[in-house]
């Protein structure tokens, strides 16, 4: 069976694009892949956090995986720092990648440009990443189209690292969906749709009711030349309401355009059809509310089960580059 890895960062709410982008692709390939699938606590330190709302943010997370319907029997759900293998395969990496290379990613440009201090995590930030998927010899890895740079990050730091050491890590391919792959934000159809970016009305949140979807998508910015056409540069608010739709429908949106002559048909349309599609999600998740040892039984299992496959792939890694085993291994092989 094929493996996949991926991760989501437990930094607010989770959105719609999360759930299209992203989460309903990792429900499908537990069906017929070997999935691991990670909160990435890690990576959420790398902007300024406060303690209290991390940790009820992870919980909150793993609450979530579960309510999209992932089913623990049939994938491992784990938490990123459970997994000591992720930091120790970083520094390793860390002497892999260059200065260069992580100064041309988009995603670190983006949160650093403006700030007086940036963390040194964030930018390395694309090297802990490339470790949660090497780690696991992933083949693919399901993400958004925001991700692609970061992916193409791990494929060369596998190659180089093969390369130079001999064949240690797979390389992974991404898995970006056709449809709905970068959700933007309904107020400023410009900027992706993001958890961590304050936008009450832009963002759909994956436990909106059904009145907060319609309400957001009633609201959300279009243009005024009134005609229903797919043209993302020239009519960003209404291509992604189209989007949305094509997502939500398994549909193309040029498709999706068709069938429309008016922009609040359209609206409507999206409504119905976003609140059916995370009607279920939100149902789920009221159900486990309150279930917290159950989610800390899913986790401690998952951290088993990652650890099972990490370790090994550490070891190759470390071994590879001459790093001598630790001393109590070597002596039970003796
Ligand atoms: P943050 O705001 O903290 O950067 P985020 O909302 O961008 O968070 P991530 O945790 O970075 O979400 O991403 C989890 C997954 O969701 C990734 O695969 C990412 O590509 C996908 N994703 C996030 N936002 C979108 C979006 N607007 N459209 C499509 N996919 C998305
Ligand atoms: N950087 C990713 C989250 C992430 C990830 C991963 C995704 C961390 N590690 C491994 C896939 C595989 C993001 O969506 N911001």
């Amino acid at each position: 069976m094929k493996r996949v890895l991926s991760g989501i960062t437990p930094s607010g709410d989770f959105t719609l694009g999360n759930y299209l982008g992203a989460l309903r692709h990792w429900v499908s390939f537990q069906e017929d892949h070997d999935a691991f699938y990670c909160v990435v606590d890690l990576h959420a330190l790398t902007t300024d956090i406060d303690p209290v709302v991390l940790r009820r943010n992870s919980l909150d997370a793993a609450l979530n995986l579960l309510a999209v319907g992932l089913d623990p029997r049939r994938c491992t759900i784990f938490v990123q720092s459970h997994v000591p293998e992720h930091t120790r395969l970083t520094w390793l990496l860390e002497c892999t990648a260059t200065m260069g290379e992580l100064r041309r990613m988009t995603q670190f440009k983006e949160k650093s440009h403006g700030q007086e201090t940036v963390r040194a995590g964030l930018f390395t930030y694309p090297v802990l990443m490339a470790a949660d998927i090497l780690l696991y010899r992933a083949d693919a890895v399901p993400v958004g189209e925001d991700q692609r740079q970061h992916l193409e990050l791990a494929r060369e730091l596998a190659l180089r690292f093969n390369n130079r050491y001999g064949e240690t890590f797979t390389v992974p391919e991404a898995a970006v969906p056709g449809a709905a792959a970068r959700v933007m934000d309904l107020q400023h159809p410009e900027r992706k749709m993001s958890k961590s970016v304050e936008s009450p009305l832009g963002t759909i949140g994956l436990l909106d009711p059904a009145e907060a979807i319609t309400r957001k998508v009633r609201k959300a910015v279009t243009d005024t030349d009134g005609e229903v056409r797919y043209d993302r540069a020239a009519k960003p608010g209404l291509a992604n309401l189209l989007d949305l739709l094509a997502g939500a429908t398994d549909r193309t949106p040029q498709e999706v355009a068709k069938g429309y002559t008016r922009y609040g048909d359209l609206k409507h349309d999206v409504a119905e059809a976003l609140s059916e599609l995370l009607r279920p999600v939100r149902e789920r998740r009221m159900a486990l509310e309150d279930d917290l040892p159950y989610v800390d039984t899913v986790l401690a299992e998952g951290a088993a089960a990652a650890h099972e496959v990490a370790a090994p792939t550490y070891a190759k890694a470390a071994d590879a580059l001459g790093l001598l085993p630790l001393p109590s291994l070597a002596r039970d092989e003796d």
